[in-house]
């Protein structure tokens, strides 16, 4: 078993669209390991985006994610990591597979609804940043 990490981003907690991705989420076979709705400091955004700080979205991409509440998850499942990304979808909805979440609830590639680990490794420091009881 595997664990990722998951974040529901403002544009789809602001959207309403928290419940329908969680279901997908549960009917995907994933166990929710932890999960809570919280505000994220302008910090916090600043330091889990941290390897991107050098990338000219950084500023709009940490501007948006203290836009409003996100709702931040571990999950579990068999190739969790990979699992997560494939529902999730491409970064871009537009090029995101069909009913995949990006393309159905993101609008944008900043506002694209849902963040997902993309290794084992940023997977369990992204965990340990919000639940290091789990980690
Ligand atoms: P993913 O989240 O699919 O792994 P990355 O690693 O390319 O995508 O991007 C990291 C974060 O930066 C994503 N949450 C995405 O929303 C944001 N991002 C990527 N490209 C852009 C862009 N051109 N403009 C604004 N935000 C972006």
């Amino acid at each position: 078993m595997e664990k990722t990490f998951a974040i529901i981003k403002p544009d789809a907690v602001k959207a309403k669209n928290a419940g329908k991705i969680i279901d997908r989420i549960e009917k995907e076979g994933f166990s929710i390991l932890g999960m809570k709705k919280i505000q994220l400091t302008q910090n916090q955004a600043e330091a889990f985006y941290a390897v991107h700080k050098e990338r000219s979205f950084f500023p709009e991409l940490v501007k948006f994610m203290i836009s409003g509440p996100v709702i931040v998850m571990a999950l579990q499942k068999e190739n969790a990591i990979k699992a997560w990304r494939d529902l999730m979808g491409d970064t871009d909805p537009a090029k995101a597979s069909e009913n995949s979440i990006r393309n159905l609830y993101g609008t944008n590639k900043g506002e694209n609804a849902t963040h997902g680990s993309d290794a084992p490794e940023t997977a369990q420091v992204e965990i340990k940043f919000f639940f290091p009881e789990l980690a």
